[in-house]
């Protein structure tokens, strides 16, 4: 395989990037396909004289749908039936493995699978179908694969480019894919709103609505990003919140509504974090669609025999003198019983605050709405025992965006 970065591209390469960034937004097209990657490919013949020729595109949309490869060459068979003339093929879309023209170009956003899982390997895919050269901007961390899919198309004379500088955004694509394979957790995001003054209810508790509705409409964004929405039972007794994915909240487009019909169709499991099985089969969060988790303390309620309409899972705690679950194993379970690639924690101050002190938040997100609520409003999150400035969490601010009335923040801990 040889590496190239941006500034090495020359001749009939020089066009590539292009290519690449298009297979990147085709992954990006789905909120998430986990517990797979989100995976772009774009097929194209190239020609220095007639000029490229793209032939087909494909990305995955979820678990035991066709990879983005098959995906691919699925559509250049279904252009060329078309340019030719003839009938359309009447098989599905996936179901075709078909012959590409000579001199072919396949840039796939993550490197191609070399393995029998739902579906059939993308390099053997690849090969049967003809392709000349094979870039890619990710290595593949599944064991199955790692580095096994790009000798498999070298075995067969494939040439295989990897473009380094692509290589940032097809990981950040699949941050929650790389963070189970790599370091056995889930990405983790924490999402928080409040008020100019950092406040996120007045002293009784009144906390609705701090943010707009577009602002809540982007929350709903992120939690079709994620595969568990973390919550305490604290949140749950206090506001009922149903914690739900609903798509016709999110002001999206009916292209991107199709495009993520598999994704709306598993939507994130519910995890409330009740160390002293304290969670009732009525709440809201318990009676929405999908699954709903409930990790207790061990020996919590275990002689409870009536059967709840949530799982019940067991943790330890996070030391002797404490009897809360540990996080750390929550996210391990999640990541290794659930096939979590991300994360969304949605909780209190004090369950957030703890996220944050254990250093387990990979990104945290906050909306800012435009008011006050002054001094006896509830804080942000319960942290103690700063009792220096060189004490305090420090961030990096990745974005600051308008969300209607509002501001989002998206830091990242420093
Ligand atoms: C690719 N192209 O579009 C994707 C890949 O069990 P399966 O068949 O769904 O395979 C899942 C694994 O395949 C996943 O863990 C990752 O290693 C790879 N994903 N590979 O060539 C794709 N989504
Ligand atoms: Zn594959």
């Amino acid at each position: 395989m040889q590496t190239l970065r941006n500034t090495e591209l020359d001749g009939q390469q020089a066009s590539w990037p292009q290519y690449m960034q298009r297979a990147i937004e085709l992954a990006a097209s789905v909120f998430s396909a986990a517990p797979n990657p989100r995976v772009g490919c774009v097929i194209v013949k190239e020609n220095a004289q007639a000029g490229d020729t793209v032939l087909g595109e494909g990305w995955h949309k979820g678990a035991g749908l066709p990879h983005a490869e098959p995906d691919a060459i699925a559509d250049a068979h279904r252009r060329a039936t078309e340019a030719s003339g003839d009938t359309p093929a009447t098989e599905p879309r996936h179901a075709q493995a078909q012959s590409l023209p000579a001199g072919s170009t396949a840039f796939v956003t993550l490197e191609p699978c070399c393995h029998t899982g739902r579906t059939g390997p993308c390099s053997v895919a690849l090969i049967e179908a003809g392709v000349e050269r094979v870039v890619i901007a990710s290595l593949d961390p599944n064991p199955k694969v790692s580095g096994g899919g790009i000798a498999a198309l070298e075995a067969s004379g494939i040439e295989v480019f990897f473009l380094q500088d692509f290589e940032d955004s097809a990981r950040r694509l699949n941050r929650g894919f790389f963070s189970r394979l790599e370091r056995q957790r889930p990405f983790v995001r924490c999402k928080l709103a409040m008020s100019l003054d950092g406040r996120t209810a007045l002293a009784n508790g009144e906390s609705k609505w701090i943010t707009s509705e577009a602002a809540r409409s982007d929350v709903q964004r992120l939690r079709a990003e994620c595969d568990a929405i973390v919550t305490g039972i604290e949140t749950v007794l206090a506001d009922d919140p149903s914690m739900t994915l609903r798509p016709a909240e999110m002001g999206l487009s009916p292209q991107q509504l199709e495009c993520n019909e598999h994704r709306f169709s598993k939507p994130p499991v519910r995890v409330v974090l009740d160390s002293q099985a304290r969670l009732s089969d009525s709440a809201k969060i318990v009676l929405g669609n999908g699954r709903c988790l409930a990790y207790r303390l061990n020996g919590a309620g275990e002689s409870a025999t009536a059967p709840s309409r949530y799982e019940n899972r067991f943790a330890p705690s996070a030391n002797v003198s404490d009897s809360r679950v540990s996080l750390p194993s929550v996210l391990d379970s999640l990541a290794s019983l659930d096939e979590c690639n991300e994360v969304l924690v949605e909780a209190g101050a004090t369950l957030s605050a703890s996220f944050i002190e254990a250093g387990l938040v990979d990104e945290l997100i906050v909306y800012i709405a435009p008011k006050l609520l002054g001094r006896d409003g509830r804080p942000l999150l319960n942290i103690s025992g700063l009792d220096q400035l060189s004490d305090a969490l420090n961030f990096d601010v990745d974005a600051v965006e308008r969300i209607g009335a509002d501001i989002k923040v998206t830091l990242r801990p420093r």
